[in-house]
């Protein structure tokens, strides 16, 4: 009746998904190169309602959106930053009813978010190089030594040439959105790409691929996989024809 049975309904499931165990996701890392290896480029599917250009949209929720995405995504990205993208840990969870790997996506400056993404199941954490001002190896040390796998994010050459060298083997993320003005450029990301491909890196392309043209461009460029938000929430559907 009203309000109040709504609410509760709603907060008994948040509660029950809080409190309860937690499986943990699988290896994020594993998935791409399994896809690349079937001849794919990886899918990664961002849950982002919000984000710092404006509302994307509210009326889609985690649940819906990952059911719809699920069969053609290579993995998932959860905002939980709560202030500039409306992120919770709350989806993480609802992510993690699906099996797939899950990228813990907040701005990192603490060991306690780390622990954060851990307990609530995510199996990987974002590494924003350029917040740390390049200094990212006590992170990727307390990501690895929870069992969980750094994604190196780059928007620049510099930052992604460094990154390649000290890290091998891992997964860079190069976003094509300048973290700093908040401007987007898929030519800068290319440009970036070029400058770390066939150095032993995986290469996530995150940023402005709104269909099939980008994530084409994309592949021609060698990137093992792409990491799409903004078009995937507008139209969940979008992604069977970005998955192959
Ligand atoms: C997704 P887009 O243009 O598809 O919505 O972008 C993702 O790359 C973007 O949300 C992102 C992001 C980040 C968000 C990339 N790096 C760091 C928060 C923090």
């Amino acid at each position: 009746m009203g309000f109040l049975d709504d609410v509760k309904r709603l907060t008994e499931l948040r509660v029950k998904l809080m409190s309860g165990p937690v499986a943990r996701a699988p290896s994020l890392v594993k998935a791409i190169e399994g896809r690349n290896s079937e001849g794919y480029v990886g899918l990664i599917a961002e849950y982002k309602r919000v984000s710092p250009s404006g509302v994307i949209r509210l009326d889609l929720d985690a649940y819906s959106y990952f059911n719809q995405v699920s069969s053609y995504a290579t993995g998932f990205s959860v905002l939980t930053e709560p202030f500039f993208f409306t992120g919770n840990t709350l989806f993480i969870r609802i992510a993690s009813m699906f099996s797939k790997p899950i990228l813990y996506k907040d701005f990192v400056i603490h060991e306690y978010q780390v622990e954060e993404a851990f307990n609530n199941g995510a199996s990987a954490v974002l590494v924003i190089y350029r917040l740390l001002n390049g200094d990212v190896g006590w992170l990727i040390d307390a990501v690895r030594r929870r069992g969980l796998e750094p994604l190196i994010e780059v928007d620049n050459v510099n930052d992604a040439v460094n990154a390649a060298k000290d890290y091998p083997g891992f997964m860079i993320g190069v976003n094509s959105r300048d973290l700093g003005d908040l401007t987007v450029s898929l030519e800068r990301s290319i440009e970036i790409i070029r400058a770390i491909r066939g150095k032993g890196v995986l290469i996530i392309a995150e940023s402005g691929v709104k269909g099939r043209g980008e994530v084409e461009a994309l592949a021609r460029e060698g990137v093992n996989a792409v990491l799409v938000g903004t078009a995937l929430m507008r139209n969940p559907a979008l992604a069977r024809e970005l998955h192959d």
